[in-house]
């Protein structure tokens, strides 16, 4: 049966090429700092991303968690927003690991935070309250529809943190689909911040790996910090390896997804029982409700399954589909005919 898999872009297999490369590659110990891989991989990282040096993780959650475990200490405050990844889908890491209290603001509908609720959460001088250290961003927003965060929100954002002493630290997961959708280098976006996240593994393809990057104190830091979790990796340069190859070859065909995204977003749009806005659509996350009043969520997604289409169910009303290396346009025209054929019979 044709299967066309739109839950998620972590679902990308390794290339060819990344395959061929993992099995070249050179190893070492990298607790040692001896993998050459792996190092590579980590000046590679922080070239694009503009900062002095980078550190290679086993996930973006452990990035996510490294970096905030290098900025806070227990009791310390964090500032992120309500819909945010490490808010909403990291197991509360900050709080059951670092004893860090996570303070949110509410998420707007372009994934921004309102700079003024920000600069409101920033406690004062007080002996009742936690310590303000640290600002998450998200770019791309997952949970709003994958929007990249431009340039000059980022410098507003990081002239704030500065000006409130906190650091900044962007969840940059899909920080390339951001940098692709906007035309910018990914150096531009993450030059406001203190740090940075990217993930290799979701649309870059590569199958394991994230990246966090910072100043080289930082990421002393960091790298003690992912030790004591367990994240030290021995010879992690046959993944690392992939990693080199997701950078030098699978970010400017992001592009392509972000075409196919937004042909689905308009062809859903137009379709009876459904809602959505393919204007909102800019990189390669789709969210649309399910508005049939025979049908939920859950119940869509059930039924797209059984023929071959997965997405997945959000929310009692709200579905995803993110599309990825191995959609093709051909694979999201099949796909409108079969929902708008399982929303016909319902
Ligand atoms: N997102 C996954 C799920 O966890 C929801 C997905 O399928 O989209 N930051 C952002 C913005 C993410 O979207 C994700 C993964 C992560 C961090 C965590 O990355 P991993 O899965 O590598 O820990």
């Amino acid at each position: 049966m044709r299967i066309v898999d739109l839950r998620s872009d972590t679902l990308t297999r390794p290339t060819a090429a990344m395959r061929a490369a993992m099995a070249a590659a050179e190893v070492g110990d990298d607790v040692y700092g001896e993998d050459p891989t792996v190092r590579r991989l980590e000046h590679m990282a922080a070239a694009l991303s503009g900062k002095a040096a980078a550190l290679f993780v086993a996930s973006g959650t452990m990035a996510n968690l490294v970096s905030q475990l290098a900025y806070c200490g227990r009791g310390d405050e964090l500032i992120l927003g309500d819909q945010s990844h490490v808010f909403y889908y990291e197991q509360g890491g900050c709080a059951a690991v670092g004893g860090i209290h996570p303070r949110t603001v509410p998420t707007q509908p372009d994934g921004t935070l309102d700079l003024a609720a920000v600069e409101a959460a920033v406690r004062g001088d007080d002996i009742h309250f936690p310590v303000s250290r640290l600002l998450i961003l998200e770019n791309t927003h997952n949970r709003c529809n994958g929007t990249p965060l431009n340039v000059a929100y980022m410098q507003r954002a990081g002239t704030l943190a500065r000006r409130c002493g906190l650091k900044l630290h962007v969840d940059g997961a899909r920080l390339f689909n951001a940098a692709v959708a906007l035309g910018v280098p990914a150096a531009a976006l993450a030059a406001p911040a203190d740090s940075v996240a990217f993930c290799l593994s979701k649309g870059l393809a590569a199958p394991v790996g994230s990246l966090v990057c910072g100043s080289v104190a930082f990421i002393a830091r960091a790298r003690r910090m992912r030790k004591q979790i367990g994240g030290g990796m021995r010879q992690a340069g046959v993944l690392a390896a992939a990693g080199i190859v997701a950078l030098e070859e699978m970010v400017a065909r992001l592009a392509e997804d972000h075409q196919n995204a937004r042909d689905l977003a308009c062809a859903l749009a137009l379709t009876d029982g459904l809602r959505l806005d393919p204007d909102r659509v800019y990189t390669n996350i789709v969210f649309f409700d399910v508005v049939h009043p025979a049908l939920t969520a859950a119940a869509l997604a059930a039924k797209l399954d059984a023929r071959g289409v997965r997405v997945l169910a959000l929310g009692p009303r709200s579905l995803r589909a993110v599309t990825h290396y191995h959609i093709t346009a051909d694979d999201i025209a099949w796909t409108i005919d079969t929902i708008r054929s399982v929303l016909g019979a319902c």
